[in-house]
């Protein structure tokens, strides 16, 4: 059985793997290089091609931008089954974007730093990782800079997104306050993801006038990250996105740490830690809810839901004992209970759950498997297994979707399993968790 679903998980890593050296998403919904799917596609290939897992890193790297930036989406080929492409986004209106390779103008959770680290400890000795590992690791340090120079507005260590497409959590509720204070226009355009996927799955007509708004107001200052700051709608704190960040500064700091020398960059990351962290637990965690939420600059105020992203400083340990035992009573309370798998997307408690939507309700793998080691990083072990259980089991019944329905229903009668199939990280973290050792 486990042998089984493993040869399946590296059918569909192999099956998405194109000729240019990197991984889509999931072919027809997603067929271009998505930034952080590569660095969990990469921990799945790391189990059984390292070339692969290499190249998967290495190329998203080569996409990034004169002033450290790493997009969002590579268009490393053409595709017309994916709207908005790169004639939409134009990237090349930034001065500093990359010259060789078209791509978006906003990024995703940065996620490469720990990424890099976990390679290390996948391949254990076996070829040359290390050596890899020192030709990448002053990109992602250089997109860490990029991050805290450009987007920490409040000089307090926390940075900012712009569009929702940038928290990898693309129509979660937490969005919907957001919408209520904007009103864009009816843009005319052909939808591609509804081709591929059942609409009820996908976001509306209405939520994608939000999503292509707030790029046009981008574009219009050429994507310059000030004047984002300044004119856009959307301006967030995410606590998933910046606890990517401190995860990922923390294994930039152990790898520097085992490369040696680089005390200037060691002694910058060091600092930024400190303040990062400090201001998440300020800024971010709510005490009420007993979980971190999302904080909207551009109206001052947190945005008071929980979702998965709420779980997410586990696993950048930045929540002290006393918060860390209130986040595992809301997990428990508000997404664990009976009939549930973990871990919804969002609070299933609330009247803006939809179990199909999504990022509105439904499991997904990627957050399951930072949320495992997150749990485990805080010795609960007892919920981070039930997290790997529960990811392991979705994919057995369901097959490699997208994500899946959290209510527990009969395999045999009930389709769970949404969005697109075939999707690389659900394979790629399958593999990842169960050779996980931990
Ligand atoms: C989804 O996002 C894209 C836009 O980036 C889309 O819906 O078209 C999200 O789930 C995102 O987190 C993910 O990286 C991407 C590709 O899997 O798909």
């Amino acid at each position: 059985m486990r042998e089984q679903l493993i040869n399946r998980a590296i059918k569909v890593l192999e099956d998405n793997y194109q000729p240019g050296g990197f991984t889509i998403p999931s072919e027809g919904l997603y067929p271009f290089q998505w930034k952080w799917d590569s660095g969990f596609i990469a921990l799945g290939f790391a189990h059984f091609d390292l070339e692969k897992a290499k190249s998967e890193i290495k190329t998203l790297l080569d996409a990034q931008w004169e002033n450290g930036f790493i997009p969002h989406i590579v268009f490393h080929t053409d595709s017309d089954s994916y709207f908005p492409g790169p004639d939409f986004h134009q990237s090349d209106l930034h001065p500093q974007a990359s010259e060789k390779y078209r791509s978006t103008g906003m990024t995703q959770p940065p996620v490469t730093g720990f990424v890099l680290e976990r390679l290390l400890e996948i391949a254990n000795e076996d070829g040359d990782m290390m050596e890899f590992v020192k030709s990448q690791i002053d990109k992602v340090y250089t997109n860490h800079i990029y991050l805290y120079e450009n987007r920490d507005v409040e000089g307090n260590g926390l940075v900012y997104i712009y569009h929702n497409w940038e928290s990898g959590t693309d129509n979660s509720p937490i969005w919907d306050d957001i919408w209520e204070t904007m009103d864009p226009p009816e843009y005319q355009f052909e939808r591609r993801d509804t081709s591929h996927v059942d609409p009820a799955q996908r976001p509306s007509k209405r939520e994608y006038d939000h999503y292509l708004y707030i790029i046009d107001i981008a574009k219009q200052h050429n994507y310059d990250d000030a004047k984002i700051a300044e004119h856009s709608p959307f301006l967030v704190l995410d606590p998933l996105f910046n606890s990517m960040l401190i995860r990922s500064n923390e294994a930039l700091i152990n790898l520097y740490t085992k490369i040696g020398g680089n005390e200037e960059k060691l002694s910058y990351l060091k600092s930024k830690q400190e303040q990062s962290i400090a201001s998440l637990n300020e800024k971010l965690y709510n005490s009420t809810l007993g979980a971190y939420v999302h904080f909207d600059l551009r109206n001052n105020k947190q945005i008071p839901y929980v979702s998965s992203s709420s779980f997410t400083p586990f696993f950048a340990g930045a929540p002290d004992k006393e918060k860390a035992e209130a986040m595992v009573n809301t997990l428990q309370q508000k997404f664990g209970g009976e009939g549930r798998y973990l871990c919804a997307s969002f609070d299933p408690t609330h009247d803006r759950f939809n179990p199909r939507k999504y990022w509105r309700g439904p499991v997904w793998i990627n957050l399951n498997w930072i949320l495992f080691h997150g749990l485990n990083r805080y010795g609960y072990h007892d919920l981070a297994d039930r997290v790997k259980t529960d990811s392991l089991k979705l994919i057995e019944n369901y097959g490699f979707h997208e994500y899946f329905d959290s209510r527990k229903t009969n395999p045999d009668t009930d389709n769970s399993g949404y969005g697109g199939d075939n999707f690389s990280w659900s394979a790629a973290l399958l593999i990842d968790l169960m050779n996980d050792k931990s």
